[in-house]
């Protein structure tokens, strides 16, 4: 667990004592929790603190058009495919706009990658140029924009590898996870949070519309050990191979080792499954499906949706794998890989690797026997 540092404890201190004492006290803001933490790094410039300053207006901006997106005429596609070949819709393009326009500006990052952009983005030569490599989803589950349902912005912060000042080439970019220096994500739901990490616990905070601002309101926050919960679209039955079948009949079965079938769960927005699961405990699977049955592959992608969550989720005490893999540990090939994920509560993530070990060794044992 992440030791709270003794100044942001005396913080925390004499703002619960103005509290006893009956002074309206607003709550810790996220920009000082920010600052207190990069009182005590010892590596701290303040450009780390600039970065997230930055993403936290953006995705206060990118709150506002959300909430306002029924009123407004900012709902519908634009008729164009993303990257992917996926239709996008307004909103999205307007927050990957928010994103970049600010974050070009603030001369901390040295190149950014967006889930809506082919390339990488790279920063104009007319602004400064800093180490930070920052590499977003701007917002996901973007078909539950119209019908009100939760979306998000994640977000995954690397440290360049070369010499500063230098163009960013694409190896510099293709870091595996485990290397991310942050992690983080906005989810736009019943209120808009920011849930984050820089390797020193998960914090949650809670935008008080009021105010503007981010609120502290789950400091630390762990996901429990085994979770009652799986989330899947299981309507890729069809599509799934034997292993991945059994994987999600054990969290069907009453023989299962919870002794009962666990609850399902699925929205369909990646950051509102995920954030689910971190507080309540469950696990969230999109695998490998054969829809190209020459060519099995996930949906997600593995740089702007499953590394940043795997490092939170990991932060937290629970695990993310493809099956076999863990995720941060994926040597990325490419800029939009998609990857399998299993993602949540360590001991239902462990049970997951367990079933599609034991099928490996099966086949293994199989191939030898029959070569
Ligand atoms: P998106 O980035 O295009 O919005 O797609 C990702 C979303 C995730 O939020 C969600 O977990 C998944 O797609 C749902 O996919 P499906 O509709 O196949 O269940
Ligand atoms: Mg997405």
């Amino acid at each position: 667990m992440a030791e709270i540092g003794p100044a942001f404890a005396t913080l925390l201190f004499k703002i619960t004592s103005s509290a006893e004492k009956g002074i309206n006290m607003p709550q810790i803001t996220v920009t000082e929790h920010l600052l207190w933490h990069q009182k005590e790094s010892p590596m701290a410039t303040g450009r780390f603190t600039r970065l997230l300053n930055e993403l936290i207006l953006a995705a206060k901006i990118i709150s506002r058009e959300v909430n306002k997106a029924g009123l407004v005429d900012i709902l519908g596609f634009t008729g164009e495919v993303n990257v992917q070949g996926e239709e996008v819709r307004r909103l999205d393009e307007f927050a990957n706009r928010v994103l970049i326009h600010r974050l070009e500006r603030a001369g901390v990052l040295c190149a950014m990658a967006s889930e809506e952009n082919a390339d990488l983005i790279e920063i104009p030569p007319s602004f400064p140029m800093g180490d930070y490599i920052l590499i977003f989803d701007p917002l996901d589950g973007s078909s539950n924009i119209d019908v009100n349902v939760s979306i998000g912005t994640i977000f995954s912060i690397y440290r360049r590898l070369g010499a500063s000042g230098k163009r960013v080439t694409m190896d510099e970019v293709l870091q595996k996870g485990s290397r991310q220096v942050a992690a983080g994500y906005f989810v736009y739901g019943s209120s808009t949070m920011m849930v984050y990490t820089t390797g020193q616990g998960v914090h949650g905070f809670t935008l008080d519309p009021g105010v503007g601002e981010f609120l502290l309101s789950h400091p630390n926050i762990k996901i429990p050990e085994k979770g009652k919960i799986y989330s899947v679209n299981e309507a890729n039955w069809s599509y799934w191979d034997e292993p991945t079948r059994q994987v999600i009949s054990y969290f069907k079965s009453p023989e299962n080792e919870r002794g009962e079938p666990y609850t399902l769960r699925y929205i369909g927005s990646l950051v509102a499954d995920f954030h689910r699961n971190l507080l309540s405990g469950g696990i969230f699977m999109y695998p490998a499906d054969f829809r190209n049955s020459k060519k099995p592959r996930g949906k997600l992608r593995l740089m702007c949706e499953a590394n940043p969550l795997a490092m939170i989720v990991q932060e937290a005490g629970g695990l993310a794998t493809d099956g076999i893999n863990s995720i941060l540990e994926i040597e990325p090939q490419e800029l939009h890989q998609r990857v399998p994920l299993f993602i949540g509560s360590k001991r239902d993530v462990l049970k997951v690797a367990e079933i599609y070990r034991q099928n490996l060794n099966l086949n293994n044992i199989e191939t030898r026997s029959h070569g």
